[in-house]
């Protein structure tokens, strides 16, 4: 049995979707409650160009339609984690019914051999914008000092990467399969296994392909609809903490169906490594509890993250129980 298999809530509940053309403080609201709730959302009217989306799209087709040589051939000399994958995610021996393509977004160098590397940097830019503008409404209605998260990744260091995903139907893929032991899920594929965002935040645009479920409070996964007009925004681990636990982190996973590709593009926006990440004073006030963080740099937690397996809840070894006084100053 796969581990996290557990119950899919019926099809009629989805994530909240936030139309970004309200009024400022209307979407702020919303934007803060369902980081409190369920920790993902999705957002409407996001004016992210739709030509820069199509370009981006049709250029990682290409790219996942040449022959596995040619594909495995790009990788970064710089890092060489990075470039082309096949099912194996990550350090730590997690794997899934995934090919993939990694990008530092600040590996200039490696961008610039691709063929469409202007898709992507302009992809880059329109992402990271909208990611901007989230992290400012957050800190609006948080009443929280104006550009607090999103200053973090604004940086010309920033550590934030772009990872896009493409779960291939099942008979692509040689040797075997693992399945979940559910009979109604009995054609479904762990493509990418259960996880939090480690980074700030994390923000999703799909093909018009389902598969990404998400864990709510009550444990089971809850299917996000996938809406090709939209951005799929989640709070990751370190903003979970500079909020001191207010916003949440969640689990989530994707689950291949085999009969149709899913393309998904994430933009992972992170400090640079260097940053001090803690729970930020305003909010150990107004949460009226003592702060559940210690407080360490991106890097520290970065090398923690990618020492352990995807599965494993990587933030309660940071929780603390004391209050410390190395307080931040954002
Ligand atoms: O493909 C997706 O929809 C989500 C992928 C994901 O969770 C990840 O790349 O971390």
């Amino acid at each position: 049995m796969v581990k996290g298999s557990q119950k899919i809530v019926s099809v009629d509940q989805d994530i909240p979707i936030i139309d970004m053309s309200q009024e400022r403080t209307q979407v702020s609201k919303q934007i803060v409650k369902a980081c409190e709730t369920l920790g993902f959302f999705k957002v409407v009217n996001h004016g992210v160009d739709q030509t820069i989306i199509s370009r981006m799209e049709q250029e990682s087709i290409n790219f996942f339609a040449k022959p596995v040589h040619e594909k495995n051939s790009v990788k970064s000399a710089n890092q060489p984690n990075f470039g082309y994958g096949f099912r194996d995610i990550g350090l730590s021996g997690d794997s899934g019914e995934i090919e993939y393509l990694l990008f530092h977004t600040n590996d200039s160098a490696f961008l610039s051999q691709f063929s469409f590397s202007s898709a992507v940097n302009c992809y880059i830019e329109a992402v990271k914008q909208l990611a901007r503008e989230i992290l400012d409404l957050m800190a609006e209605e948080l009443r929280v000092p104006p550009y607090t998260f999103s200053k973090l990744i604004s940086t010309v260091d920033s550590d934030s990467l772009v990872r896009v995903n493409h779960y291939t139907p099942s008979d692509e893929f040689l040797g075997g399969t693992t399945r979940v032991s559910d009979k109604s899920e009995s054609l479904m594929r762990v493509g990418f296994g259960e996880h939090t965002d480690p980074q700030i935040l994390t923000v999703l645009r799909s093909n018009g392909v389902g598969g990404l479920q998400v864990s709510n409070s009550d444990g089971l996964w809850v299917p996000v609809f996938s809406d090709p007009s939209a951005f799929c925004v989640n709070v990751g681990d370190l903003l979970q903490v500079m909020t001191n636990g207010r916003f949440i982190s969640v689990k989530h996973r994707v689950m291949a169906s085999g009969k149709e590709s899913r393309l998904s593009t994430a933009y992972f926006a992170a400090p640079p490594l260097q940053a001090k990440i803690g729970p930020i004073p305003p909010m150990i006030k107004t949460v009226n509890q003592p702060r559940v963080y210690q407080t360490f740099t991106w890097s520290e937690y970065k090398k923690f993250v990618y020492s352990h397996r995807l599965e494993d809840s990587r933030l309660d070894m940071f929780r603390t129980c004391k209050d410390e006084d190395d307080e931040i100053v954002y």
